[in-house]
């Protein structure tokens, strides 16, 4: 037993990384995906100085309540609504996530399901491996262009504004929706106008979401929502699960009330609704949007980058790069 400050990593990431933090805290990995309850998640965080943990790992004030020296909760997610930031704060724990190091790799997965939904790519696949390609004819599997349509973004943070810079190579015309119009140097060079959330689910021809999960986001897009859309629509969720009534969604789709749609993220994943595992009119991907090598190492070197600077140590010490309430930091 050292006298080194302990980090448990919640999940399998890059060792060559997390070798960073060795010089400084006594490390522990998980060496395989685990989903740990309530109480076995208490358990690893009580003798922590800091942990590093992923979307699975939901942390608020009972999971925390038995780690007196728990200082930091690096979450490998730009998205946190896995931490009850409130009870963090209150127990004086810093939370961080991983802003901004993979909106470009997230913006180009959701290029791909948005032109996969369109041009029907996945189920024209199944078919091809099914053998039945003698059978095609030229009217088989046709699909819906993109250029001279409309794409909107339900939430224009960084990843929807990256989403959005992609458009202009597709030409489309791009609106979005946010709580608040963006400075007009953003919309100029996003190529985006502003419009109020029922213009853009009436205007836009393929949807993407991209907010994050909160009370007010949470089914968003629902039954009367789906019904304001252009049955010609294709909606592209890259947020979360809770964002889309997933039954509510399921039933246009199977009843062409919209065209098609494109899944990264579902509600109560990794289970998928099953009326949508029915449907060929939808693409399903289980939430690997950030998932390419330098993207996750990326995550990872951000989230270890944090915990050495909480503690004064790394490229950044005294200043973690992203943290989440950084009021924390204001009351040390
Ligand atoms: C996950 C994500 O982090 O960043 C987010 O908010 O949803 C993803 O990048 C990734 O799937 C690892 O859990």
């Amino acid at each position: 037993m050292t006298g080194k400050p302990r980090v448990w990593i919640s999940r399998p990431t890059f060792p060559d990384i997390v070798a960073r933090l060795e010089p400084y805290f006594e490390v522990t990995a998980e060496p395989e995906e685990t989903a740990f309850m309530p109480a076995a998640l208490a358990a690893k965080l009580a003798p922590c100085g800091a942990a590093i943990v992923g979307l699975k790992e939901r942390i608020g004030a009972a999971e925390v309540a038995g780690a007196p020296a728990l200082r930091i909760v690096a979450n490998l997610a730009v998205g946190y609504d896995n931490l009850d930031i409130p009870a963090l704060t209150a127990a004086g724990i810093l939370a961080s996530n991983t802003a901004d190091v993979l909106n470009e790799s997230v913006a180009d997965y959701t290029w791909a399901l948005l032109l996969g939904a369109a041009r029907r790519m996945d189920a024209a696949e199944r078919w091809l491996r099914a053998g039945h390609w003698h059978a095609t004819g030229f009217k088989a599997w046709l699909g819906l262009d993109t250029r001279g349509r409309t794409l909107g973004i339900l939430g224009m943070g960084r990843i929807g504004q990256a989403i959005a810079r992609r458009a202009a190579g597709f030409g489309m015309r791009v609106a979005y929706h946010n709580r608040s119009s963006l400075p007009a140097a953003i919309e100029a060079e996003c190529a985006a106008r502003y419009l109020d959330k029922p213009a853009l689910l009436a205007e836009s021809d393929f949807l993407v979401l991209a907010v994050p999960l909160t009370a007010e986001s949470r089914h968003a897009i629902g039954a009367a929502e789906l019904a304001q859309m252009k049955p010609t629509a294709v909606l592209v969720n890259i947020a979360r699960g809770g964002v889309v009534d997933d039954a509510a969604l399921a039933a246009a789709l199977g009843e062409g009330r919209l065209a098609a749609a494109a899944l990264d993220v579902f509600e109560g994943e990794p289970h998928v609704h099953p009326a949508l595992l029915a449907l060929d009119n939808v693409v399903l991907s289980p939430h690997i949007a950030s998932a390419t090598w330098d993207t996750r190492r990326a995550m990872t070197a951000m989230a270890v980058d944090n915990v050495l600077a909480l503690f004064g140590r790394g490229p950044h010490a005294g200043r973690p790069p992203s943290p989440v309430n950084p009021e924390v930091l204001a009351r040390r």
